[in-house]
């Protein structure tokens, strides 16, 4: 049975076309500047907020950021761990992950295994996706030792995000790299999406809402933007980019 999060999205993909989501890290805030960032990205039409990050955060401020995030919006909170450590009992959600090109199986299943009791003690609704990092793959790629799939073999990332859909993943996400230079080509984004029947995420690099709509028309149903939200003149350019990706798909 599909949890409450995860029904919302679909809905939300179905009558919208595509989606933005809000990823903030941990890291780099403060409760008070993640619970401002929610509130400004809600108000800018966000669909959910995306908690996580690619390094280490404590447990306790990861357990404030989340708290003071759900102070503010009500729209889902998802968990993006990279690790066992990035659990929280506060969130709605987690993606329930696996990196699908890395070399080291503690990323494919190892963490999975310590952290399913641990999503299954805090009721978290687990929301299972498939994993893959593309083109320059920043610090997520580095410690995920991923063998990252290069930006000029679409082909290569269709049979990463298809073996995913077919172990039964609900969700595939291609992730450039927070910080990416160049977010995910529209050819490897439309490649995917020829072969999946599942919703495909896309994140990594993506600045403008030139970049969103050509995700988006690309065939992305959810788009993902970190850095972005931390700009001063976020509020606006996270309203361009909703609105430049509802206007394509719906
Ligand atoms: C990282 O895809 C996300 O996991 C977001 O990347 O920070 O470059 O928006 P940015």
């Amino acid at each position: 049975m599909l949890g409450r999060v995860e029904r919302y999205l679909l809905e939300k993909i179905k009558n919208d076309g595509a989606i933005h989501i809000t990823l903030i890290d941990p890291e780099k805030v403060t409760a008070q500047d993640a619970s401002r960032i929610a509130e400004n990205s809600k108000n800018s039409g966000t669909a959910a907020i995306m908690i996580g990050g690619s390094t280490f955060v404590s447990q306790n401020h990861l357990d404030d950021v989340v708290k003071a995030i759900k102070a503010v919006v009500d729209i889902p909170t998802i968990l993006f761990p990279n690790n066992v450590t990035g659990i929280t009992s506060y969130a709605d959600a987690i993606w329930f992950m696996s990196l699908l090109n890395s070399v080291d199986p503690y990323f494919l299943i190892g963490a999975q295994i310590l952290g399913a009791p641990l999503v299954k003690k805090f009721g978290l609704e687990p929301i299972s996706m498939g994993y893959v990092i593309v083109g320059e793959g920043g610090t997520a790629g580095v410690v995920g030792k991923a063998i990252s799939v290069p930006y000029n073999k679409p082909e290569l990332a269709a049979a990463h995000a298809l073996a995913g859909q077919y172990l039964g993943m609900r969700f595939i996400y291609l992730e450039g790299g927070s910080g990416a230079a160049n977010p995910v080509p529209p050819e490897m984004i439309r490649a995917v999406k020829h072969v999946l029947d599942v919703p495909l995420i896309v994140g990594g690099g993506i600045r403008t809402k030139e970049q969103a709509l050509a995700a988006a028309s690309a065939g992305a149903d959810i788009i993902v933007t970190g850095n972005v939200t931390e700009s001063s003149d976020a509020k606006q350019r996270i309203s361009d980019i909703i609105c430049a990706i509802k206007v394509t798909k719906a």
